[in-house]
């Protein structure tokens, strides 16, 4: 700091030296203003951290309850590294110690909490209640809970009446788990009425080649690709040999449903010779979510005749 206030010295001299001193002034005065608001910016910081550090420093650790010896804490039935739903319910379990209410001061007791997506807090603290840390103060050995796409830890922390970690603490292993996308609810938004996604090519029954082009139609909406919100419009999906997915889910994307998420409206396909179905589903993508109203259209069957080698129609 020192340094520079010697440079603003410098500028504002030299800058009278060179005629340019309105020029100068200027810079010299924003940098002032900068170094003022910098000093203001430490002190106010300063006086807010304080409080804080303060409480913190001054809080006296609570009494912590003894454990029992090889007391544990556990989740039932879920394995590390698992693939679940987006809503589970999950099971705790306990060995060598008892359940007991938040308030009740029975020794060797105590009540579950999960930490989700966080680690361990500070043991000898009432434990956090927050979106990561839940309590389950009624006794409660299951809960039901709605974790986001995506991977999540999970872990038990075993709390006194008071919620604090017992002495030595009762925590189960940090368990992985993975939400698979498909299982995740989404909020649909409505199509106008008397939309519809059609197949233009190939027609209902039809005998096509094994490599073919499946034309998609769509009226009374708009395409638009996918993760754009544009209302009332969204991308195809044609689904071959499936039968249409879960309407509150993510569009599966295989094989059988493949996505036209940038607003494609004809794809080229290649089928093994045999009947088959194709169907359209207009959806969305998130952030503004996936399906709208089943506005798919009539199956359209397509056959290839058994007998190789010969010119498709
Ligand atoms: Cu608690």
């Amino acid at each position: 700091m020192t340094e520079r206030l010697t440079d603003f010295g410098a500028i504002i001299r030299y800058g009278n030296l060179f005629a340019l001193e309105a020029h100068v002034s200027v810079i010299a005065e924003l940098l002032m203003y900068r170094f003022f608001f910098r000093v203001c910016l430490i002190i106010f910081a300063t006086i807010t951290l304080d409080p804080h550090i303060e409480a913190g420093a001054q809080q006296p650790a609570p009494a912590r309850k003894p454990s029992a010896p090889n007391a544990r804490v556990f989740f039932i039935d879920l394995k590390d590294g698992a693939t679940i739903p987006s809503k589970i319910k999950l099971r705790f379990g306990v060995e060598n110690m008892e359940i007991a209410a938040a308030g009740v001061a029975t020794p060797n007791t105590g009540h579950h909490h999960l930490l989700i997506d966080t680690s361990l807090p500070p043991l000898d603290q009432p434990i956090p209640s927050d979106f990561n840390h839940i309590h389950f103060g009624g006794g409660q050995t299951e809960a039901e809970i709605t974790l986001p796409a995506g991977e999540h830890t999970l872990q038990l922390l075993f709390g006194d009446q008071a919620h604090t970690p017992h002495q030595p603490p009762v925590f189960s292993e940090v368990i992985h788990v993975k939400v698979d996308p498909v299982t995740v609810e989404k909020t649909r938004t409505p199509a106008p009425a008397g939309a519809s996604v059609f197949l233009i090519e190939p027609a209902d029954g039809a005998t096509v080649a094994r490599k073919m082009t499946v034309k998609f139609g769509l009226s009374g909406m708009e395409l638009s690709p996918a993760g754009t919100s544009k209302p009332n419009s969204g991308h195809h999906h044609l689904l071959i040999d499936a039968p249409l997915p879960a309407f509150d889910r993510e569009i599966p994307s295989d094989l059988n449903h493949v996505h036209f998420g940038r607003a494609q409206t004809d794809t080229e396909v290649t089928l093994t010779p045999g009947d088959h179905t194709l169907q359209l589903l207009l959806g969305r993508t998130p952030p503004s979510i996936s399906f709208i109203r089943p506005t798919a259209s009539a199956f359209t069957r397509t056959q290839r005749s058994g007998s190789a080698c010969a010119a498709w129609a």
